[in-house]
């Protein structure tokens, strides 16, 4: 049982390795002034991250996905192969994959200010929309 989930501990932090953790995740988010835009709260945009990507910075599960916000590349960046992309963040989706996220909050930015918000994430719909989402903010 203990080697069982040392096994589990391990896979974890090895499976993660480009996760960032929630707090900076939650700085980089109050940094951006994204908090109350529309009404939406720190803990939409943390709960949003965590289910797009387990705050993974690298993760690109379909090619048109990309980060920690899983940011589309036929709208908002340029991967320079996605037909008829229109790149309106301005940034190239691989800038979407570091560990760096003020380029990424700020895209989000960007995005959240379209018409559909938050909306436009179908973790966000799917997870945290008309949840309470507050402890994805506190602590930090
Ligand atoms: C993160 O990237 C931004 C530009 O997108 C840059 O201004 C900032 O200095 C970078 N921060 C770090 C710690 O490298
Ligand atoms: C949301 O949950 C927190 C605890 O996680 C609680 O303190 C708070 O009162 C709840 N808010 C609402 C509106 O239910
Ligand atoms: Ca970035």
């Amino acid at each position: 049982m203990k080697i069982c989930l040392m096994l589990i501990v391990v896979a974890a932090l090895a499976g993660n390795s480009w996760a960032l953790n929630r707090c900076s995740v939650v700085n980089a988010i109050r940094r951006g002034g994204l908090v109350g835009i529309k009404g939406y709260s720190l803990g939409d945009y943390v709960c949003m991250a965590y289910h797009a990507s387990r705050y993974d910075t690298s993760l690109n599960r379909s090619p048109t996905e990309y980060g920690i916000f899983q940011i589309n590349s036929y709208w908002w960046c340029d991967d320079g192969k996605t037909p008829g992309r229109k790149n309106l963040c301005g940034i190239r989706c691989k800038n979407l994959l570091n560990t760096n996220i003020s380029d990424d909050v700020n895209c989000l930015k960007r995005i959240v200010r379209d018409p559909n918000g938050l909306g436009a994430s179908t973790p966000w719909k799917k997870y945290c929309k008309g949840k309470n989402v507050s402890s994805y903010a506190t602590g930090c």
